[in-house]
């Protein structure tokens, strides 16, 4: 098995979490392209370099540490929610810094990355989207974050870095380890979860304008107000989507912004995230057509104008069978019996790089399941043993 060293991984681990830890517990704030994303990717390019790879920065702020010659990838994303978990990502990252290190001892060429806004901070999986060629560069340069920062004027922070992009054909495949985010592993005394498939998502802003006015004289009959715009549309949807949805279908509004926000004002404007996410391409597709059903009926009846941003699209996306089997065998090889097979609900850059090249992913448990919060852990003999299990995939996937 590939020579990894599991205190110098931990080590790294922690060292990782230093940039933007938030003071509560493990927590860590590290958005992309904020000053911590950007020292940490530093840190992360010099740790490439000393471990004798070509550490490189594409032109969306993913850093990249290069084997010589064909090689397997392994990584993730480094940068984190607004508020974020210390392994959310960096799990992915540092297994890869530990496999690259151990693959360059024994001679196994192995490549790392952490690409760049995974969490959509811009637009979800950014960096490895653009990278991948699903969204040119000038459509994500659009892309604003709720401050309005553009993604390039954010990206233009890292441009003293930035090389061109690393061709996907240099890689004969992908591994990604990332916690669950979720309570089964868990819940189940498990070590590891062999992922099945990634989930699909569709992600867009909708924004219904009414007309601002005086909180205190304007009868209720008579208002145009655009929050209760976005009430009546998350009823509709909510009714119409029981003759579609499963159990394990979800959607989410995360975020709502009303103008002017007075307490004195009936709000003029209401502009609201709407996500939904699920295993099948069709039931995503019937989900978009009730969502903007109930939109146009809504202004309708409301007397509301509406508008949509541009939606981002990911469909769901199978793991490589031949690269699942050998995380498989080495579950079982590493916790025998204390692993299993299981979709992943949460997006992952994998999807992005699905699209060119067999890929893979390991979960290890999340402590009751919390994750995209301060409180995420991970037991570190977890941890240990899904890089272990990487370790021993990977090692059976270069050998060929
Ligand atoms: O939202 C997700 O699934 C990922 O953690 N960004
Ligand atoms: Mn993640
Ligand atoms: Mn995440």
């Amino acid at each position: 098995m590939l020579p990894v060293n599991p205190d110098r991984f931990l080590a790294d681990l922690h060292h990782l979490r230093s940039f933007g830890a938030s003071g509560v517990g493990k927590g860590v704030v590290r958005q992309a392209f904020s000053d911590p994303d950007i020292a940490a990717r530093r840190w992360l390019a010099d740790q490439y370099a000393a471990a004798g790879l070509t550490a490189h920065v594409d032109p969306v702020g993913s850093v990249w540490g290069l084997a010589e010659g064909r090689s397997l990838l392994v990584g993730s994303h480094s940068d984190t929610q607004p508020e974020g978990g210390w392994l959310d990502g960096a799990l992915g990252v540092i297994c890869g810094l530990e496999l690259a290190r151990a693959g360059k001892e024994a001679g196994r060429p192995i490549s790392a990355v952490s690409f760049q806004d995974e969490e959509g901070r811009f637009g979800v999986t950014t960096g490895s989207r653009v990278w991948g060629g699903f969204t040119s560069l000038a459509e994500a340069d659009a892309l604003t974050d709720t401050t309005g920062t553009t993604f390039a004027a954010a990206r233009a922070r890292m441009a003293d870095m930035a090389g061109d992009f690393v061709d996907p054909a240099r890689f004969m495949g992908f591994l990604e380890c990332h916690i669950e985010q979720g309570p089964w592993l868990d819940k189940a005394g498990e070590a590891a979860g062999v992922v099945t498939s990634i989930v699909g998502i569709r992600d867009m802003r909708i924004t219904f304008s009414g007309e601002q006015n005086h909180a205190g004289t304007t009868p209720m009959h008579l208002r145009k107000d655009a929050y209760r715009g976005m009430l009546a549309y998350q009823q509709k949807i909510t009714d119409r989507f029981r003759n579609v949805v499963t159990p394990e279908t979800v959607w989410t509004t995360g975020h709502v912004d009303l103008y002017p926000g007075s307490h004195s004002i009936v709000p003029g404007r209401c502009t609201f995230s709407m996500q939904w996410r699920d295993g099948d391409r069709d039931r995503l597709e019937r989900m978009e057509a009730i969502i903007r059903e109930a939109i146009a009926e809504t202004a309708d009846e409301q007397g509301l104008m509406a508008d949509t941003s541009a939606m981002l699209a990911l469909d769901p996306v199978p793991m490589d069978a031949g690269f699942r089997a050998a995380l498989e065998t080495a579950a079982e090889a590493v916790a025998p019996g204390r692993w299993r097979r299981m979709p992943s609900g949460a997006l992952h850059d994998a999807t992005s790089v699905a699209a060119h090249m067999p890929v893979a992913m390991l979960f290890v448990p999340s402590i009751n399941g919390i994750s995209h919060a301060f409180e995420e852990d991970t037991a570190e003999a977890d941890l240990v043993t899904g890089l272990t299990v990487l370790a021993h995939a990977a090692e059976t996937i270069a050998r060929g």
